[in-house]
């Protein structure tokens, strides 16, 4: 199951308290003051993990609490520290503080490979008496208690990092284009939201460059007011650097759908408008042969008056064009980045 949101409890580990002891020797009646620290508490770490691909994990588990240190003991023995509890989450992680009054606090955006934040300190070790011996005061009695941190509330919410994100009205042959290009297999079905979850696809161009593609389930008119599935899943291409609105070739008015989508990414998010993007007329081969330049070229013309950029038209089904419209989107990718 794909979860891209959770909330979590964590705490990190309280540390040791300090240890009053003094030394025992043969033959000395009065042995100094020999406590020693404790340990510190363990972090609560987040790691980058590009093989998590989702919060499942958070979903069902929801308190996570790192070890305490051990308290200091005699001969100025310090604590053995407590260990660190480590998250691992999906790259395109954002972690958010919940405050008592429901405030969120943006802590981390996990975006790297085996980044590893500490979101949560854990407590210091006390200090045990062999500290506190001064001229005046040679046996302290008193050590200091190791630090309790509080547990804290976290929110996490899943953004797919991906480099084109696919845009399209239910049915429109998004999830069968990221089957044919990549390795993939979303599901695909001749009726309308087959697409449930996001999923990500691998597009390679050669031995050695390759581009991520994300599939989200279909866009509908009023998506961003959370008609349709659209809203919770726009987020998901909030990131991409650039979008693929995918097109039926058929549609009644092509230009009139390109504009219902775009126009709900932009009330979603003002700032999707400004990314570079790609229309892409599809399923051509539903158009007879002999019909089909004529076709693919009236209604390019009918977009050239939006864009200067070239449109692509495919056929995920009959293999065609999808060469060329990987090699546009890998050019693309670079230039953006
Ligand atoms: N003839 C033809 N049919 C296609 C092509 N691409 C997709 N289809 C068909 O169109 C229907 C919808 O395809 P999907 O890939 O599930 O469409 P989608 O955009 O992912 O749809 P949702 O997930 O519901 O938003 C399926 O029956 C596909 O077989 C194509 O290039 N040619
Ligand atoms: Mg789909």
């Amino acid at each position: 199951m794909f979860i891209d949101y959770a909330k979590i409890k964590i705490q990190a580990g309280s540390g040791g308290d300090g240890a009053v002891s003094f030394r025992r020797e043969k033959f000395v009646p009065k042995g100094g003051p020999d406590g020693g620290d404790g340990g510190h508490g363990g972090n609560v770490v987040v790691v980058g993990d590009s093989n998590v691909n989702t919060l499942l994990e958070y979903r069902y588990h929801k308190f996570f609490k790192a070890e305490n240190g051990k308290p200091g003991a005699g001969a100025r023995k310090t604590g053995t520290s407590g260990k660190d509890i480590i998250l691992r989450v999906p790259l395109g992680t954002e972690i958010f503080q919940i405050n008592e009054d429901e405030s969120r606090v943006k802590l981390v955006d996990v975006t790297e490979e085996n980044e590893e934040i500490i979101i949560a300190k854990g407590g210091r070790g006390g200090k045990g008496n062999s500290n506190f011996a001064t001229p005046t005061n040679q046996a302290p009695r008193y050590a200091t208690p190791g630090k309790h941190p509080e547990a804290m509330q976290l929110e996490m919410v899943l953004k797919l990092m991906a480099d084109v994100g696919l845009v399209g009205f239910p049915n429109a042959g998004k999830s069968t284009l990221l089957s044919v290009l990549s390795a993939a297999r979303p599901k695909i079905a001749d009726y309308e939201f087959t697409t449930l979850e996001p999923t990500l696809g691998v597009v390679r161009v050669s031995d050695y460059q390759s581009f991520v593609m994300a599939d989200i389930p279909g866009i509908i008119e009023g998506a961003h007011i959370g008609k349709g599935l659209g809203l919770q899943f726009l987020r998901h291409i909030q990131r991409t650097s650039t979008i693929l609105y995918l097109i039926d070739i058929s549609s009644e008015d092509p230009l009139e759908a390109f504009r219902t989508l775009r126009s709900e990414l932009y009330l979603y998010d003002s700032f999707m408008d400004k990314k570079p993007f790609t229309i892409v007329l599809s399923k051509v081969d539903t158009i007879p042969e002999t019909e089909r330049e004529e076709r693919i070229a009236e209604v390019s013309k009918i977009f050239a008056g939006i864009t200067q950029e070239k449109i692509f038209a495919i056929s995920s089904v009959g293999n065609m064009g999808l060469e060329a419209l990987v090699y546009h989107l890998y050019k693309l990718i670079q230039s953006t980045r």
